[in-house]
């Protein structure tokens, strides 16, 4: 009996003591929220789609969206995107590898995210978590724009003024029989749309919330990829409480 006692006990020290070497599991970095610095451009970048400017080449590096739905079958094209500021505009610039750039729609608010297609979500006040902008724009820079409401409804008829936006590919449109390098795109959005959810324009050290998303591939080979993980099992992307972190600075 005594002898079968010591046992556990000894079975019991090996247990603790391996408990205190191993440390804790790190979080993951699918549930981690991701942080950007948005750097203030010392001159706004030229909105002709290709990212050669002085502002770019300032720019924090760029984020690289993230696979995360393998159901999806369409291939997986990295895309990288760039986030700048200055007192008249927020800037984006998106530059997606893609062997095969297809897009159809050619009219505001069309559904530009069945096409090869780049999209950021913008929430300027992320004190609340259910309304933000979108912008999703094709590889033609044809911007389908809305408020989102919440979950369930979005207002496209919210139109963004004085977007300015420009795609350059390196390849040809709606060509399937070659092979493509890819695509790059640029946004300037003046700071006046997003005066119902931010009265100002940020100042340094101002925070807001976004998701970068891309979707690539002709039907059935689909695929999106994202920033920060919505954490569905989905290729669902409006998911405001886990948009990343733009942190406005100098
Ligand atoms: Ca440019
Ligand atoms: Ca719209
Ligand atoms: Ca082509």
């Amino acid at each position: 009996m005594k002898t079968r006692l010591v046992a556990i006990v000894a079975a019991a020290v090996a247990v603790v003591s391996l408990a205190a070497q191993t440390p804790a599991p790190a979080p993951t970095s699918s549930a981690s929220i991701p942080r950007y610095d948005v750097k203030r451009a010392s001159s706004p970048p030229t909105i002709d789609g290709k990212l050669d400017d002085a502002a770019w080449a300032g720019a924090a590096p760029a984020v690289t969206l993230q696979f995360l739905w393998d159901s999806q079958t369409g291939a997986k094209q990295e895309t990288r995107a760039r986030v700048v500021w200055d007192a008249q505009a927020f800037y984006v610039g998106f530059d997606a590898d893609d062997v095969d750039i297809n897009a159809r729609f050619e009219q505001r608010d069309d559904p530009t995210y069945m096409d090869d297609a780049v999209e950021i979500f913008i929430n300027p006040d992320p004190k609340q978590e259910a309304h933000y902008y979108g912008f999703e724009m094709n590889a033609r820079g044809v911007l389908y724009d809305y408020l989102n409401y919440n979950s369930r409804t979005l207002f496209k008829r919210w139109d963004a003024t004085g977007v300015k936006i420009a795609a350059s590919l390196r390849g040809t449109l709606n060509d399937r029989t070659d092979t493509d390098k890819g695509w790059s795109l640029e946004a300037a959005i003046p700071w006046a749309n997003f005066e119902e959810l931010s009265r100002r324009p940020p100042v340094a050290g101002t925070v807001w919330k976004a998701n970068f998303n891309r979707w690539d591939g002709v039907q059935p080979n689909r695929r999106m990829s994202i920033w920060s993980d919505p954490q569905n099992a989905e290729s669902w992307p409006h998911v405001p409480s886990r948009f990343g972190e733009l942190a406005f600075v100098d």
